[in-house]
């Protein structure tokens, strides 16, 4: 018995001395003084030893068993020193290497949206100008030509910040982007070809294509001689760009203030044949109204309705959004839903 124990003993430290990973650690830890080790098996023959024996190689047994657990131990600590000094020393790191890679985002459909109308007007010669989401009553109305009984200006949709439908020199929530028309027109005036992208808030009943935060794009351009035909092919030109096939659209009359004659371009319903709850039974879905602006806008905006004409739309950028990836109701949009939002993950 003494004899095994001390090859015993003599294996497992030369063993040990021969080891250079964890690995190897706990393969050689299993080996001796696992519960079907080596170590494990003698220590069950020591029941069949005379009793003088017994405590003496029971002794042996145990300082065998503590001498390669210390070493086994020291080793390890070794081993930890080593990796770490190697990790300070900055030896071994590859910066070039990819680092650890995590769920990957995606851009919001909007956003998205967004981008390519910004880029595609850029190329046709709009500059990208911006405006306050709080606008004065002033710039969101008046010069707009909504006068103060318009519908427009009624508690139910206009979401007052100082006054009122009524009070004069209020400010609101702006209810549409067509206001940045009349900042524009007052910073640059004319000649001007200008797109203004932003977020605009209604106070509306909510249903599958009406939220009370939404986006518009206006478009704007004032010069000589401006007419309609120049307005629907810029209309055209950037539905098509967006969808990147001519979209099919019905133009009808529209009435806005602002506008004269004014229109509404309509794009037909990609969710049904013959209509449905997104299109209100109708088969078309409105998307962007225009017309040539009213020359009582370009006077009040400091522009002579003599020698300038122009033409504006209004582009609903969440219903864009609707028609581009088929998403059957707008709230969706600012859900927060990850079932939503993962389907846009790149
Ligand atoms: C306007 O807001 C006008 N300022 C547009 C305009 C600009 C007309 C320039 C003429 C010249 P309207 O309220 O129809 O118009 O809204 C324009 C577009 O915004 C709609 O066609 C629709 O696409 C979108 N829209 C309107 N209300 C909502 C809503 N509650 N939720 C989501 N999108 C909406």
């Amino acid at each position: 018995m003494r004899e095994r124990l001390e090859q015993l003993r003599a294996e497992g430290l030369e063993a040990l001395s021969r080891a250079d990973s964890e690995d190897e650690l706990r393969e050689i830890e299993v080996r001796f003084l696992g519960r079907n080790g080596a170590l494990t098996h003698l220590l069950k023959d020591l029941g069949g030893l005379s009793p003088e024996e017994r405590p003496e190689m029971g002794k042996l047994a145990n300082e065998v068993k503590a001498e390669i657990a210390a070493s086994l131990e020291s080793l390890r600590l070794n081993l930890k020193e080593q990796a770490y000094s190697l990790e300070i020393s900055g030896s071994g790191f590859d910066g070039s290497l990819p680092g650890p890679s995590g769920p990957r985002g995606g851009v919001h459909p909007l956003t998205q949206v967004l981008w390519d109308l910004e880029d595609l007007a850029s190329r046709m010669g709009f500059a990208v100008v911006d405006g306050p989401e709080v606008e004065t009553e002033e710039n969101n109305f008046d010069a707009l030509n909504i006068s103060v009984d318009h519908p427009a200006r009624e508690s139910h949709d206009t979401i007052w910040v100082k006054g009122d439908s009524q009070s004069g020199g209020g400010l609101c929530l702006r209810t549409h982007t067509s206001c940045v028309q009349v900042r524009a027109l007052k910073e640059h005036g004319a000649p001007l070809r200008v797109v203004a992208p932003g977020r605009v808030f209604r106070q509306e009943t909510q249903d599958a294509t009406h939220d009370h935060t939404f986006h518009q794009m206006e478009g704007l351009v004032v010069d000589r001689g401006v007419g309609v035909p120049h307005m629907l092919h810029a209309m055209e030109a950037l539905l098509a760009g967006l969808f990147g096939r001519p979209l099919e659209t019905r133009l009808r009359p529209g009435y806005f203030p602002f506008v004269e004659p004014g229109f509404e371009l309509d794009a037909r319903c990609p969710f049904c044949d013959e209509g449905c709850r997104i299109c209100s039974r109708t088969g078309w879905i409105e998307l962007m109204p225009g017309g040539l602006v009213h020359p009582k806008v370009l006077d009040a905006c400091g522009v002579d309705s003599n020698v300038f004409s122009g033409y504006a739309f209004g582009l609903g950028l969440s219903r864009v959004a609707m028609l581009r990836y088929g998403i059957d109701d707008i709230r969706w949009m600012f859900s927060g839903d990850l079932r939503f939002l993962e389907q846009f993950r790149l």
